[in-house]
């Protein structure tokens, strides 16, 4: 088996950054911060967070913030719950959360809580489970969970369940393992686990491994990269992670890198990108993996940055 090129990542994330006017840069313009989140939680979990100029980071960061306290993908762009997210975590890579004012960033998720208990995404009204994990593992990062109708919240997560244990976008929408991870999630830092049948979903869930090794998120589709982390984070989650092949897993994603220019890519021989790249190594850490830095599966953090967040004295 191939090993994990960590330098390559290491030096392929920082190309993305620096190259502005490139493809991917140019695609990915509109979520940037969401870009960011993934290039700079992979450097941390790979030991390397000092490659890139804390400052600069955290001054652009904050000029994504838009009045309402929301955050956008990028400066000048529309605030989404999907970027406000991303600016929390990363801040809290750095240990920067205290320099936001809490109170006005979760205001602006509290607006966003409906009277079913479910999250639109922002102004326009969007309803997904992706934003009430969202909503629910900011609110916690910034210690405000008291601010939401955490109840309500649970009992609309718990109507998206489906009679296969898995969970869906709204009530009735299909099992898929994105949302599986957005709904386990956030029940787990709600503390509700118990709403999951674990045997069920756990079944499901290991279903989702396919003969090359790598996971796919539903029946019948291809394996990707990228859900070594949405079914990983939840069978370790619900404590069924032993149910699944973690060696083939382990050599599908490392199949999937580019060895010479680095990055990971969603099968192996496509083309790499930084979305990929994280949760390629995001899902070694989960597995494991030597010299990774641990990862938490329900604050997709590493688990020190999760720590200092909750049991430092400041
Ligand atoms: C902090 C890790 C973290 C997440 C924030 C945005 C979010 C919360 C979660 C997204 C969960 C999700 C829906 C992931 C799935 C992404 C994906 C690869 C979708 C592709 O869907 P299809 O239908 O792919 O194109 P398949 O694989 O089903 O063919």
């Amino acid at each position: 088996m191939g090993e994990l090129a960590a330098d390559k990542h290491v030096k392929y994330i920082i190309s993305v950054e620096k190259k502005k006017d490139s493809f991917e840069s140019v695609v990915m313009e509109h979520l940037r911060l969401n870009g960011a989140y993934w290039g700079l939680t992979t450097l941390d979990i790979l030991g390397k967070l000092d490659a890139v100029d804390e400052e600069d980071v955290i001054s652009w960061i904050l000029k994504c913030q838009d009045e309402s306290g929301g955050f956008a993908g990028n400066i000048g762009h529309d605030p989404h719950v999907l970027y406000t997210l991303s600016a929390v975590q990363v801040l809290a890579l750095f240990d920067k959360v205290d320099i936001l004012d809490a109170d006005k960033v979760s205001n602006y998720i509290v607006g966003l809580q409906n009277e079913d208990g479910s999250f639109s995404g922002d102004i326009w009204g969007e309803v997904d489970t992706r934003f009430s994990y969202i909503a629910i593992c900011c609110l916690s990062i910034l210690q405000r969970l008291d601010k939401i109708n955490v109840d309500k919240a649970v009992e609309y997560i718990v109507s998206c369940k489906n009679l296969d244990g898995g969970f869906g976008c709204t009530p009735g929408g299909e099992s898929h393992a994105g949302q599986i991870f957005c709904c386990v999630g956030a029940l787990a830092i709600a503390g509700a686990l118990h709403h999951v049948d674990k045997d069920l979903l756990g079944w499901w869930l290991c279903e989702r491994q396919v003969k090359s090794g790598g996971l796919n998120g539903r029946p019948e589709k291809l394996p990707d990269v990228c859900y070594s982390w949405w079914v990983l984070s939840s069978l370790i989650m619900i404590d069924r992670v032993h149910w699944i092949n973690k060696d083939k897993l382990v050599k599908f994603i490392l199949d999937c890198q580019d060895m010479e220019n680095g990055g990971i890519s969603d099968r192996p021989d496509d083309a790499v990108d930084v979305f990929h790249t994280y949760f390629g190594v995001a899902g070694l850490s989960l597995l494991e993996y030597p010299g990774l830095k641990p990862i938490d599966p329900a604050y997709a953090l590493p688990v020190d940055v999760v720590n200092r967040i909750f049991f430092s004295k400041k």
